[in-house]
């Protein structure tokens, strides 16, 4: 089974209730088990046009399931439970979005894992910090970008008499 963690967030109608609701759903999900739940906090609304503030939380889930065949799951949880997509990143009922699936990387026009934005979102990152820091961790060590120095490219001696800079990385 593959440990993948779940960011959960509402700002329509009864958040909290919908909120509940999604995370029953998701242990009805076959092969699928869910795990450690974060507490639910109030963000205002990050991106997208002026709207209410969200609920948002993370889930812990164990899977059997491909990354596309959770993301079908979760996309039906989300039709059930009343989500119209209009505007990007407008008012939502419910949202599930896969933030990490195990160590997987990919890049696909409908799936990115880990989800490009964990970083940059706290409303994503302080609940998935509070039960699964090591997963915050893995994102950052690789989504960082490594310093300029190191980017480098390697200044390769090949004189007789290396510069002071060859000699310094020799
Ligand atoms: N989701 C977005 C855009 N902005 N802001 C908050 N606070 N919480 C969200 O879940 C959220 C958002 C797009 O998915
Ligand atoms: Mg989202
Ligand atoms: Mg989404």
């Amino acid at each position: 089974m593959t440990i993948c963690y779940i960011g959960i967030g509402s700002n329509l109608g009864d958040r909290k209730k919908r909120i509940e609701t999604a995370i029953r759903r998701m242990k009805m999900i076959a092969a699928t088990k869910v795990g450690k739940v974060s507490r639910i906090i109030e963000t205002p609304a990050q991106g997208g046009p002026a709207q209410g503030p969200f609920l948002n939380a993370v889930a812990e889930i164990r899977t059997d399931l491909t990354p596309y065949q959770l993301l079908q799951e979760l996309q039906q949880i989300e039709s059930l439970l009343g989500r119209i997509r209009t505007v990007r990143n407008g008012p939502r009922t419910i949202d599930l979005d896969i933030l990490t699936f195990g160590e997987i990387r990919m890049d696909e026009p409908a799936l990115t894992i880990p989800h490009p934005r964990i970083l940059e979102r706290a409303f994503v990152a302080v609940p998935l910090r509070e039960i699964a820091p090591q997963a915050l961790a893995m994102v950052r060590s690789k989504t960082r970008k490594r310093p300029a120095a190191v980017r480098r490219k390697k200044t390769v001696c090949r004189s007789s008499r290396p510069s002071k800079r060859c000699r310094r990385q020799a």
